[in-house]
């Protein structure tokens, strides 16, 4: 009997929270964005200098605080492997390379299986795009036998990048349950307090072990890494490149609610919604801030400011109201007052541009892409024409 009206009032209550939903803009609660020039003791920031010795390392702070949970930087053992080997795969376009990249720490280790296509094209290391893979392993297939616009390695590799990418779930499985078991194994301490990391974190961490990998291979010119992300994937992706400057470039593709879009707006997905469905996903503290955005010290044009002056690629599609395109955007453009510190001038328009009308010119761009949420080869398209552009191929 307990149990069954357990069963109902959860079913009652996730109705409830789903109905709250807002999609009208004239429902958008009025609000004020935390002030990205100005420090936590009420100092204005006028300078690249400033920003980079105060500001901006106390945003970084205060998402590990509040949001995504402290980033680990230390682990007592990291080893590269390579498993597998093709120097002519795809037609004998590229260079086929699987590792197993194993990190150890307090006798614990945790492995992260990367998968990289370099072309064979050039003799020169080349840039690459790694994905964080939260979809299907059949997106990365290595025998080629599948073919999607999720991971288009093919269309990547024409294009002279190198390819990677890796499964999430290798570093925190994407459940309530057993997210502890990957990388958190590694870092015990984290679980038991109420800023420590939980999944998105774990993601975020394995992408800058790819890095250290990177850093390794001499194929790769790890000056120009692009980090990839889709929806939680691009939450992931952002703050990867968020707090480790090693990222050149950051695409954050549909990446929506404690991704690129605003809290505040409280249109589509909100945070008591996400820390709701995904308990696993940000920290403990994130969860005092259900139903409370304006108590947090941040939102996240602050996570975007925070890849500056880097280029960042931030995406929506035009049917997923979900992600908030348009507090997407604005968040985008708030950013682009830290870009100016460095003298970079943004290109995005005042408002968000039609759909499938990217603005391509870094350091930051900008698409709607007509149709549903996913990641498709036509972003992957654009991505490649802003790096062409950045990296000056
Ligand atoms: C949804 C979630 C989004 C987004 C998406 C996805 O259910 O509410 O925040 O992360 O999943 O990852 O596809």
């Amino acid at each position: 009997m307990i149990k069954i009206a357990v069963i109902l009032f959860s079913f009652l209550l996730t109705c409830h929270l789903l109905a709250a939903q807002n999609y009208d803009e004239a429902k958008v609660p009025a609000y004020t964005l935390p002030d990205l020039l100005l420090s936590i003791n009420n100092q204005r920031i006028n300078t690249a200098k400033q920003w980079e010795d105060i500001r901006r390392p106390e945003i970084i702070s205060l998402f590990e605080e509040h949001v995504y949970g402290t980033m680990p930087k230390k682990f007592d053992e990291i080893s590269f492997k390579i498993k597998a080997e093709n120097p002519n795969a795809m037609n004998r376009k590229a260079h086929l390379k699987e590792v197993e990249i194993s990190v150890k720490n307090h006798q614990q280790s945790v492995i992260i299986n990367l998968i990289l296509f370099t072309p064979n094209q050039t003799r020169k290391p080349a840039p690459v795009f790694l994905l964080i893979n939260n979809r299907s392993e059949k997106n990365t297939s290595v025998t080629r036998d599948t073919i999607s616009g999720f991971w288009p390695a093919e269309q990547v590799i024409k294009a002279g990048y190198a390819i990677a990418a890796f499964y999430y779930g290798d570093a925190a499985p994407d459940n309530k349950n057993s997210f502890q078991n990957g990388v958190l194994r590694l870092y015990p301490e984290q679980l038991g307090s109420d800023n420590g990391m939980k999944a998105v974190g774990a993601w975020a961490w394995a992408a800058s072990r790819v890095m250290d990998y990177f850093e390794k291979d001499s194929a790769i010119d790890a000056s120009k890494v692009t980090i990839v992300g889709h929806s939680r994937g691009g939450k992931a992706s952002l703050w990867a490149a968020a707090q480790d400057q090693r990222f050149a470039m950051c695409v954050t593709n549909c990446s929506g609610n404690t991704g690129a879009a605003l809290s505040r707006r409280r249109y589509g997905e909100t945070i008591e919604r996400i820390n709701t469905t995904f308990p696993h996903w940000f920290n403990e503290n994130y969860k005092n801030y259900n139903s409370n955005e304006k108590a947090l010290p941040i939102d996240q044009h602050m996570l975007i400011a925070a890849v500056a002056p880097r280029a960042v690629y931030v995406t929506n599609a035009s049917e997923d109201l979900w992600a908030d395109p348009k507090g997407t955007f604005m968040a985008e453009k708030e950013a682009e007052k830290i870009y100016k510190l460095y003298n970079l001038k943004s290109s995005l328009p005042d408002a968000p541009p039609p759909m499938n009308t990217p603005s391509l010119k870094p350091p930051l761009s900008y698409h709607i892409r007509k149709g549903i949420h996913d990641l498709t080869a036509y972003d992957w398209e654009q991505f490649v024409k802003t790096a062409d552009l950045y990296f000056k191929r």
